[in-house]
């Protein structure tokens, strides 16, 4: 493998510690190299805390720091060059002389967009793009779909029976095994907000918690246009935010928001800018099926799960149609996690 990709796939690698923590910002990492040796490297730790490129340069040792100009800066993605929560890169690059930069990915904040670099080779500095990961492991997906789509990353999962069911239309049925379990506690760790409609409420009275995983519990989300789910239900029963759509009420009680939405065919449209609205950069869609089938037909999604099982269940409510071909990813034990990914960008 050519060193280039190796210090990227590094930067690549070191970003993603921060799933689950930084979002709606990107997942960034940073190297700095001399004469093939790795002087410095750092990642975007903190929403809102310092960016990869500070990260990389703070670790740089006291003796190593008059090699920095010499050095090339990799990071997996455009530095910035505005005030955000912090100040911009490319003043930093520039300032520590640096006059070598390859990134990976151009970072689609209508900001930054490629004036990163302008900056950076106006001023004299010599930039490349390498890319090193497929569009659909690239940790820059996220930030870029919420900074040009205007609306969260949205992965939906679903769990269905061999004979193509998601349940039984009557009650909780248990489908996915332990193993599988850990692998969607994981995936709800590592979003914004968890999303369900009324009926997966009523029917499943799902906490959707990340019990068997450690990391952070996400907010949870409803669409519930007529509001019948009742208080009493378990969705309700955690102490994190929640957020209910519906048709009539904007109002908020403890960690409860009741927001309104007309109800028109910009529903689902106006519920995801609202959410862009609020900061929220990757949403899990997790059912049920007519939830997700709405999502599917009007191609708002990024990444699609299915957990399919052994589990029979004759009849009930279909497993989501017109999702295409998807992969196998995992096998565990007699689970297969099957995938599809759409490059949106
Ligand atoms: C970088 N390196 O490690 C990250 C960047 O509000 P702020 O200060 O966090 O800045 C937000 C902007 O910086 C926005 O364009 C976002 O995509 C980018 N994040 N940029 O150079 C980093 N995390
Ligand atoms: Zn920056």
């Amino acid at each position: 493998m050519k060193a280039v990709y190796y210090y990227l796939k590094r930067c690549s690698d070191l970003s993603k510690s921060s799933l689950g923590g930084v979002s709606p910002n990107p997942l960034v990492g940073a190297l700095i190299v001399y004469n093939q040796r790795i002087i410095g490297e750092g990642f975007h730790k903190i929403y809102g805390g310092p960016h990869a490129e500070v990260n990389a340069f703070n670790s740089v040792s006291l003796e190593d720091r008059k090699l920095i100009p010499f050095a090339t800066l990799f990071v997996s993605l455009e530095p910035c060059n505005f005030f955000g929560k912090t100040p911009p890169c490319t003043e930093l690059i520039i300032n520590y002389g640096v006059k070598n930069i390859t990134i990976s990915d151009i970072d689609f904040t209508p900001e930054v967009n490629g004036n990163g670099l302008n900056y950076l080779n106006v001023n004299g500095i010599q930039t490349d793009i390498v890319n090193v990961e497929k569009p659909e492991f690239s940790p820059i997906r996220f930030r870029n779909v919420y900074a040009k789509l205007k609306r969260p990353y949205i992965v939906v999962k679903y769990a269905s029976s061999i004979d193509g069911y998601i349940g039984n239309g009557v009650n909780s049925v248990k489908l996915s095994n332990p193993l599988s379990d850990r692998f969607v506690h994981l995936m709800r760790s590592h979003v914004d907000a968890i999303l369900i409609g009324k009926n997966t409420a009523l029917s499943d009275s799902p906490k959707l918690t990340t019990r068997l995983v450690p990391g952070k519990s996400s907010m949870k989300i409803l669409i519930d246009p007529h509001l019948s789910v009742p208080l009493s239900n378990d969705f309700f029963k955690t102490p994190g935010r929640i957020i209910v759509y519906n048709y009539f009420s904007d109002s908020i009680s403890g960690n409860i928001q009741l927001i309104k939405i007309k109800n028109d065919s910009n529903f689902l449209h106006n519920l995801l800018f609202d959410l862009h609205q609020k900061n929220i950069g990757i949403l899990l869609v997790e059912g049920g099926s007519k939830t997700i089938q709405e999502f599917v037909d009007n191609e708002l999604y990024d990444e699609i799960y299915e957990i399919q099982t052994k589990k029979i269940l004759r009849n009930g409510i279909k497993k989501p149609s017109k999702i295409g071909e998807m992969q196998i990813i995992h096998r565990f034990r007699g689970d297969v996690i099957l995938k599809k990914f759409i490059n949106r960008l």
